[in-house]
């Protein structure tokens, strides 16, 4: 069935059971395809039925949905002209791992970043009020997304409204870990009926004021329980709520949409469902298979960026009490479950709160304790505020060690890090370093936490090729390392890139400088060497505008020094994703264009 479908309205004339044997056929095709592409398997074996449903009510383009993060509307994609280019999923110039307004009509909102949905929901429903069309716009957002602020922020926007919006919430009760925090646990308690009793007769009356909802009511009295459970809190911010559901009950999930959709005013659909639905070893294991990665990614012998700073986080609040581990939400991916076990007093996971995360660490930090910040790079970006305000301008210790800098791969442009070095080094008070290896990440973590002050690590996705990475060594302040000695030209190198540079720098003979700081430069050793080379050559996984070789520029340019530099970063365009291998050779961060550079007469 599922081949012959070519756009959602194919799907209008199928009955209960067809519907139910399409949810199968494309719980296969997902299985199937993810272990070739990689991507977010139990979220989206968690979203089938509801995406059969929603389209099989709901039009789109005319009605408008927005899937939160983006990375459970693979079934979206599948049902709305794409199943074809599955295969290519996340794959350079294949479609995306998330939704994308340029992908598809379909596609009314991108996303990647978490919680955005219901904002940008709103903005749609009330631009139609607006532009006095009647479509629907529904949010699907998740209880982990849910989580973070701006979620809250839309809904007290919408509560104030008449925008004709549907939340549907799906509530698996997990983030990419198990969910966390008092709204968790509240949805917990709607679930179990907690609230029901006492909130049952208010109900009521609402459903009263829903016609068609009534009439439907009183066919299923089973369904009628199920619908009459109020969420006291989203009603108290004006938005009505009805569930919960079942999430993987087709005919139930349409009767419940099909009275949801004419009922102009915010409101709030919860459904259950299960992560992973179908897959034995993914119900099991709902965090493990996330995201998966695809087959092609190398099994690396050495340890990941993300488990040595989980070994350093163990070793170093094992030397000292006041250090404090914080994530938002990535307990796994920044590899601090081993810190979350053995120091559960000392691990907050904040859920999908970056913003939060920042300052809640500047209030820690305020009270003698050593807050390290766990996050990654393209996530910091939604902290940005309270890194300025919170944490620098009152120069509190607080540890950022910023993960997934750089070019991250499969998931592309949102999640990509290459801003941090740019909006990072412009903020006064701080210290900014980037490793060149994992033992080299060791010891700026051995050094960072040593300062007392603001400070950030970043490093990359992925490995580099070293065993033995502890150390007690610190790095001094602002001191480059010559890792190659040669003549003429010299690259300077930031971060992980230094294995390309020294590639170059051989076959170049040019002198290759693993700058480790971007903040402060090693002033003293780029004036030695801008003098002693004629030619000098940057290279950094971030934008070359406002990174590390624009840093040396400026220096460059202060002092008067001629020497010609040419800046090796990401253009000014927003990246593709593909594997990072490709990307760094899509943009030119490799040994071989360094070595086209060096040579250019
Ligand atoms: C701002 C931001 N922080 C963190 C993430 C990483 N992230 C992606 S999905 C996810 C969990 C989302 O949970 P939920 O909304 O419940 O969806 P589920 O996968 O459980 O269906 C997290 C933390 C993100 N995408 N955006």
């Amino acid at each position: 069935m599922l081949d012959q479908i070519n756009n959602p309205n194919e799907i209008k004339n199928l009955s209960f059971d067809e519907l139910s044997q399409l949810a199968n056929e494309m719980r296969i095709a997902l299985i199937e395809n993810t272990q070739k592409t990689g991507g977010h398997l139990g979220s989206n074996l968690g979203t089938v039925e509801l995406t059969i449903a929603m389209h099989f009510v709901f039009n789109t383009p005319e009605d408008s949905f927005i899937w939160d993060v983006g990375h459970q509307a693979y079934t979206h994609k599948m049902l709305t002209g794409r199943n074809k280019s599955m295969s290519t999923l996340r794959k350079i110039y294949g479609i995306s791992g998330f939704t994308k307004i340029s992908e598809s009509e379909h596609d009314a909102f991108g996303a990647g970043h978490s919680s955005t949905s219901i904002s940008a929901a709103l903005g749609i429903s009330l631009a139609n009020k607006l532009n006095q069309k009647i479509d629907t716009t529904i949010a699907v957002i998740g209880d982990g997304a849910l989580t973070g602020g701006m979620a809250f922020e839309a809904l007290n926007h919408a509560g104030d409204t008449d925008a004709n919006l549907l939340i549907i919430l799906n509530d698996n009760d997990m983030s990419i870990s198990k969910n966390v925090g008092a709204l968790s646990k509240y949805l917990t308690r709607l679930i179990s009926g907690k609230i029901y009793s006492t909130m049952k007769t208010k109900s009521l009356k609402l459903l009263e004021s829903l016609p068609r909802l009534q009439d439907f009511a009183k066919r299923s009295e089973e369904h009628l329980k199920g619908m009459i459970l109020p969420g006291t809190l989203f009603e108290e911010l004006g938005i009505d709520y009805f569930g919960p559901i079942d999430g993987h009950d087709i005919p139930v999930l349409v009767k419940t949409l099909q009275n949801l959709k004419n009922h102009s005013k915010p409101r709030i659909l919860h459904i259950i469902t299960k992560k992973g639905q179908g897959m034995e070893d993914l119900e099991n294991s709902p965090s493990k298979f996330h995201g998966i990665a695809p087959p092609t990614s190398s099994k690396n012998k050495y340890p990941s960026y993300s488990k040595v700073f989980g070994k350093w986080l163990c070793n170093m609040a094992e030397k000292d009490t006041r250090l404090i581990g914080i994530t938002p939400a990535m307990c796994e991916g920044s590899g601090m479950v081993q810190f979350s076990e053995n120091y559960p007093e000392r691990y907050f996971d904040v859920a999908i709160a970056e913003q939060h995360a920042v300052t809640l660490a500047g209030g820690m930090a305020t009270k003698g304790l050593k807050p390290v910040l766990a996050i990654y790079s393209t996530f910091l970006q939604r902290g940005y505020d309270q890194f300025i305000h919170d944490i620098a301008l009152q120069n509190l210790d607080v540890l950022f060690a910023i993960d997934r800098a750089g070019l991250v791969g499969e998931d592309g442009p949102t999640h990509a890090g290459v801003f941090d070095l740019s909006f990072l080094r412009c903020v006064p008070n701080i210290v900014l370093m980037a490793p060149s290896s994992s033992l080299e990440l060791y010891k700026a973590l051995n050094t960072a936490y040593n300062i007392d002050g603001p400070k950030c690590v970043r490093f990359p996705r992925g490995t580099s090729h070293i065993e033995n990475f502890i150390s007690d060594d610190l790095i001094e302040i602002g001191k480059a390392n010559i890792a190659r000695d040669g003549v003429d030209i010299a690259i300077f190198s930031f971060g992980s890139m230094l294995d390309k540079a020294l590639e170059a720098g051989e076959s170049l003979n040019a002198t290759v400088i693993d700058m480790r700081f971007i903040k402060p430069l090693d002033e003293k050793l780029i004036f030695k060497i801008s003098k002693s080379h004629i030619k000098l050559i940057s290279i950094e996984d971030n934008v070359s505008a406002g990174g590390g070789g624009s840093a040396v520029n400026e220096l460059l340019q202060q002092n008067g020094i001629k020497t010609p530099l040419s800046i090796v970063g990401l253009p000014d365009t927003f990246t593709e994703h593909g594997s990072q291998e490709e990307l760094y050779d899509l943009y030119g961060l490799n040994a071989e264009n360094l070595i086209n550079i060096g040579n250019k007469k």
